[in-house]
């Protein structure tokens, strides 16, 4: 260094080009007293989507896609894929006849299933039949692929965790070589399938969750995914959940029923097959107009796990 570097001009001026920056002189904070309020909390309707899946049906078939689905995009400014953001979720159709090829990601992937039987999934070699209400999960680098040899579309919706893949820079992908894995057996039973009428026998004798925010609520694995938590919540008519916010992401799949989440001050209204996002530290709460049934996913393993899950009731729930 040949010039002195005595006034803060020349001092800045030295930061460039070495790639530095001086931690009192940042454009932007590194540090904030709480979650900041980035992605926004979200509502996508089944009903506005499944025509465009439908549609899609028709006009990309799997040749050209991988996958037919339509993932959602949480709409905040600059966002071009994640859900919430560390997951992301989207819509998919299988029609009679139809197979979607294997292939195999480091990202971890669940399905909750809406509608539509005769569909199969093949993960690591063991086909298992999705039906309405099933939650079926793909852990990081199994095989899988969907069939279906019935006669009716299946409509069900994937959530995986690939936005938090992508902040760690851990993604792997490939296709199957053989396009289907060779040597497949079928099982109904299987650890990767959470059926419906399980879940439902076990939400009868299931305890309110500590946190008011479901009359009944079980957990599907513990947790089901190393990165995604799962919990099947059931609110009947009338039910006004407590006031709650989380550092967990989450995202609510509509299962069966009617009602409303408020998410700080946003009243979205939902019914079955809709899709609910909300973000880390968003205080929300729920109440109910017909029975529902709602599946949680959230990214609460991974913020248990590096000490930063932080929740609270801010009212209790009115039964
Ligand atoms: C994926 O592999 C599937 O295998 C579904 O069914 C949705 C969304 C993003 C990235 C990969 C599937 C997906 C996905």
């Amino acid at each position: 260094m040949t010039q002195k570097l005595d006034s803060l001009e020349l001092l800045y001026k030295a930061f460039d080009g070495l790639s530095v920056e001086g931690g009192w002189h940042r454009r932007a904070p590194a540090l904030w007293p709480e979650p900041r309020k980035n992605f926004v909390p979200f509502r996508w309707r089944y009903a506005d989507v499944k025509p465009i899946l439908d549609a899609a049906g028709d006009l990309v078939d799997h040749a050209m896609a991988d996958r037919r689905n339509l993932t959602m995009t949480n709409p905040v400014e600059g966002n071009l894929y994640a859900t919430v953001r560390s997951m992301v979720a989207a819509y998919q159709l299988i029609k009679p006849g139809e197979t979607a090829d294997a292939h195999r990601h480091t990202p971890n992937a669940l399905r909750i299933i809406l509608e539509g039987k005769g569909t199969y999934t093949v993960v690591n070699g063991m086909r298992v039949e999705m039906r309405p209400g099933d939650v079926l999960l793909t852990p990081s680098w199994a095989w899988h692929s969907h069939s279906s040899n019935g006669n009716e579309d299946c409509y069900w919706v994937d959530v995986l965790d690939v936005p938090l893949v992508h902040l760690m820079e851990g993604m792997f992908f490939e296709r199957h070589p053989d396009k289907l894995e060779p040597n497949v057996v079928d099982a109904d039973s299987s650890p990767i399938a959470f059926r419906w009428e399980d879940s439902v026998a076990a939400l009868e004798t299931a305890q309110a969750p500590a946190n008011g925010m479901a009359e009944r609520e079980i957990q599907l694995g513990n947790p089901a995914l190393r990165t995604v938590a799962l919990h099947v919540q059931r609110l009947n008519a009338g039910f006004r959940s407590a006031q709650y916010r989380t550092t967990a992401n989450s995202i609510f799949t509509v299962i069966q029923g009617r009602g409303r989440t408020v998410v700080d001050d946003e009243v979205i209204e939902w019914s079955m097959g809709d899709v609910i996002a909300v973000p880390a530290w968003r205080t929300y709460r729920h109440e109910v107009d017909s029975e529902s049934f709602m599946v949680r996913s959230s990214d609460e393993p991974v913020m248990r796990s590096i000490d930063m899950l932080r929740e609270e009731v801010l009212t209790p729930a009115i039964a």
